[in-house]
Formats: C-alpha cells, structure tokens, sequence
C-alpha cells in the first residue's frame, strides 16, 4: 500500500479540514486511482492549524503539485486559504454540514477577484478528482483516452438502463 501522506512523486494534493471530512473526501481517492494519478492527502484547518497548512504547501510547492483539491464544511475557508498560496488550479469541496451545505457551499465559492476556487457540488468529491484528471489531461494524452474512455463507459450504462427499464 502506498503512503498517502507523502507529497513527492504526487499530481495532486487532498487537504481537508477535518478527520470528521475523510468519509466524503475519499470518494475522490477512488476515482484518482481508477485513472492511475498519484495523489498525497492530508488534514490541515485554515483556522486551527494555519502553520501547519502552510508548511505542508510549501512542500506542495517545491514538490510541483499540479492541482489542488480541498474539502472543508461549516466556515470553509480550507480551499480558499490554499487558493492564496499557489497559482495552481484548486478545486473546493463542500462538505455537508448544519445548514445542509449551504453555509460550506457559499464559503468555498464566493472568492474574490484573482483568487479563484473551481467549487464542486455539497459532498462532491469524487467529481473534484474528475475535474483534477481533465486538468491533468491537458498536458497528457494518455489521461484524455482514459477520460473519453471512461465517456463511452457512462453512455452504455444509461443506455442499459434505458433498455431494462420496466415501464
Ligand atoms: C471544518 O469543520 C471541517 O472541515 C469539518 O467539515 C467541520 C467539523 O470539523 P470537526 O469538528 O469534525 O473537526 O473545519
């Protein structure tokens, strides 16, 4: 099994807010791996662990993490915070939370001007990591065969469903 908290040799950096966020963020992990993109995670809290989150993105840095993915609920300033640190791509997850997400929802994507942080849906991990790999995709043909791959996958199964379906 790899280590999943070491940053070298890593694309893509998973941050998350909290322990409480890893059953949501590793829906991410799943699809990450189906594409074959190695990836390094960890929890860092803009707001209890500010020193720890930025050494742990200057690592990300000097390693060359091409992309970002940062889960937080509640007061989620996580993606933000990392989105000020780096030029690279992030991508917000909100996690569910008292006000049904909304409250980590409108946190995550209402960034200002400059600053921006590409916000999946409440709880959608595993399409940050989609959104990671076509990021990743651009410069890598390999991933865009697996990406229109994966496409035609999506399509035959709606189609199957649409054939069974007992009306
Ligand atoms: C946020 O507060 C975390 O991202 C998590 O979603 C939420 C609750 O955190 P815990 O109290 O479970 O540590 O910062």
């Amino acid at each position: 099994m790899k280590n999943r908290k070491k940053v070298e040799g890593c694309k893509v950096a998973i941050l998350m807010g909290s322990d409480s966020d890893l059953p949501i963020m590793q829906k991410a992990f799943v699809v990450l791996e189906e594409f074959g993109v190695n990836y390094c995670v960890t929890v860092a809290s803009a707001h209890r662990s500010p020193g720890y989150l930025h050494g742990f993105l200057d690592k990300c840095e000097q390693e060359g993490i091409a992309v970002y993915i940062a889960g937080a609920g509640g007061a989620a300033h996580l993606a933000g915070v990392v989105a000020s640190s780096t030029v690279k791509p992030v991508i917000g997850v909100p996690i569910n939370s008292k006000l049904n997400g909304l409250d980590s929802l409108l946190s995550t994507a209402q960034m200002p001007f400059g600053i921006p942080v590409a916000t999946v849906a409440v709880d959608g991990a595993a399409n940050a990591a989609m959104l990671a790999v076509e990021i990743l995709a651009v410069a890598d043909k390999k991933l865009q065969s697996k990406l229109s791959k994966k496409r035609v996958e999506m399509e035959t199964a709606v189609i199957k469903k649409a054939k069974n379906l007992k009306v």
